[in-house]
């Protein structure tokens, strides 16, 4: 089923001539062979094809209760369900509390939190809140696995910058397939910093999450999980928020637009349809010191920017994926969506817009993290699907880092493909990417940064709190496929002169990697 014209393969002769070399090559070098798909590419380039017919949802936020702690408390639960996202036709899903995603969490520095996360899927799974500074035995990980029909209730006091964080399922090995099936929600968290600034905050008004998830439908409606590229999976068609081909109505002069790229796999690089500027306010661990004004940002699995967008009356523009650039340097990355191009969703302005406030020039100020206090520098190596040539074990502590001190991680994909790199508990700073200094994107607090092959980086960061021997936290590729292939690593944070434990039983048979080795 070709939706879509493939401009590199004009004729089906071509194509099949293509496909008929692939398979000769594999058969005369006796190597096993990935799908098809390599070879011929295809491309996916849905630019005027996606009919704007249906308002985009906006996730509801969560409810939650003070308990007699004076703790927020908040409730989720994984469970089953269905969605007609295209007309006619049912998909089954996952979401929290409904059938696809979550609500919105949202919640104060200083407040304390707790979850009261149920599982009513039929499958072991875990909820981690991505981007949260936070206790490693709260986090989420594949150490906090959740039976089906049990429940967890982690609990911790936000103690960090406003962000737009979220959450999503870490069961080792099955990230992909519930993160896909859609088990993912946005964690908003608010400080006095940001509530003084004159930004747009009016959740579903003038402020609105855009979660942007790349899907591949079957016939009969249902989402095709066992079609991958080497990346993962690599949808044809988008939803925002669940919402297929999605408008937003909007009634203000300017909005707060805050992308989350909640795919498996895919990279986007976002912009509109009149090659209009936008302002960069934050990325994922906060707001910028100023807004940068820029006209494309590029955001792979798991990362989020907030942006502000200025409309005049009366408009119609769309926020579209162009190419993303996965290789500097490198045209070779079509099959890994380089050359894709997406309608994502159509801003519609009213007639009449209510007035919005000039963006300030001033944001936060960041305390730059000193290198000069760094204790400890690491490297990290990203290639096959290995961290420093160790496979993922969940019984296996990698690295052990001391409360309070500063580290500089290096971290270089050595690999003929992109990865991506995102440790948990901490926001660091990036000092350089590939010894060049970061460009705006990358110059605020972040927990995921894209490697591309061959451009190393240098992250900054430092372990405030949390000591705990026992408890690992993760560190690992943020495209889930390769996660649950094994490119990921374990840190613990310990008293200073404490060792690393061994992390307790996980409660999950451990599974054969090289059994799903792609
Ligand atoms: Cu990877």
């Amino acid at each position: 089923m070709f939706r879509f014209l493939d401009k590199e393969f004009p004729s089906a002769s071509l194509k099949a001539a293509g496909v008929a070399v692939a398979v000769a090559l594999c058969a005369l070098a006796l190597v096993s062979c990935g799908p098809l798909d390599d070879f011929t590419g295809e491309k996916v380039d849905t630019v005027g094809q996606v009919p704007f017919e249906n308002r985009l949802a906006v996730p509801p936020l969560a409810d939650s209760e003070l308990d007699s702690e004076g703790r927020r408390v908040f409730t989720l639960t994984a469970e089953p369900g269905e969605r007609e996202f295209r007309p006619g036709e049912k998909t089954d899903t996952w979401g929290f509390n409904g059938s696809y995603l979550g609500p919105t969490l949202r919640a104060r520095r200083g407040d304390e939190v707790m979850v009261e996360f149920e599982n009513g899927v039929d499958e072991p799974t875990s909820v981690h809140w991505h981007g949260m500074h936070l206790p490693a035995e709260a986090d989420g990980g594949p150490h906090q696995m959740v039976e089906p029909g049990e429940s967890w209730s982690p609990g911790w006091e936000i103690d960090q910058p406003a962000a737009t964080l979220w959450y999503h399922p870490h069961p080792h090995g099955d990230t992909e397939e519930h993160l896909y099936r859609g088990l993912a929600g946005m964690f908003i968290l608010d400080d006095e910093e940001e509530a003084e600034l004159d930004l747009p905050r009016e959740y579903g008004v003038d402020d609105f999450p855009v979660i942007v998830q790349d899907k591949r439908f079957a016939e009969d409606g249902s989402l095709v999980e066992d079609d991958r590229e080497r990346l993962g999976i690599l949808g044809d068609t988008l939803l925002v928020n669940g919402t297929y081909g999605p408008y937003l109505d909007v009634s203000t002069e300017r909005v707060r637009v805050r992308l989350l790229n909640g795919s498996t796999a895919r990279t986007y690089d976002f912009g509109f349809s009149d090659q209009r500027d936008f302002a960069l306010i934050a990325t994922d661990g906060g707001l910028l010191e100023q807004p940068a004004e820029l006209d494309r940002i590029q955001l792979s699995p798991g990362e989020r920017a907030e942006i502000v967008v200025a409309m005049e009356p009366g408009e119609r523009v769309v926020l579209r994926s162009y190419p993303p650039d996965l290789e500097p340097g490198s045209d070779t990355s079509r099959e890994d969506g380089g050359d894709d191009s997406f309608d994502v969703l159509q801003l519609r302005a009213a007639g009449d817009l209510d007035s919005s406030p000039d963006l300030p020039a001033e944001l936060v100020d960041i305390s730059e993290l000193d290198l000069g206090d760094a204790s400890e520098t690491r490297e990290f190596e990203l290639r096959s699907r290995r961290i420093n040539d160790e496979e993922f074990d969940m019984e296996r502590i990698d690295t052990v880092v001391t409360k309070g001190t500063t580290e500089v991680w290096e971290v270089e994909n050595g690999h003929g493909q992109p990865h991506t790199f995102h440790p948990h508990d901490v926001q660091f700073q990036v000092l350089d990417v590939d010894g060049e200094d970061p460009p705006p994107e990358l110059s605020g607090w972040k927990d995921t940064i894209p490697l591309p092959p061959g451009m190393p980086v240098r992250l900054i960061m430092r372990f405030e709190d949390y000591a705990d021997p026992e408890s690992p936290y993760m560190y690992h590729c943020h495209l889930v496929r390769h996660e649950d292939q094994g490119m990921m690593g374990q840190f613990v944070v310990v008293e200073p002169g404490e060792e690393a434990g061994e992390p307790p039983p996980h409660g999950q048979a451990g599974h054969d990697h090289a059994e799903d080795r792609g």
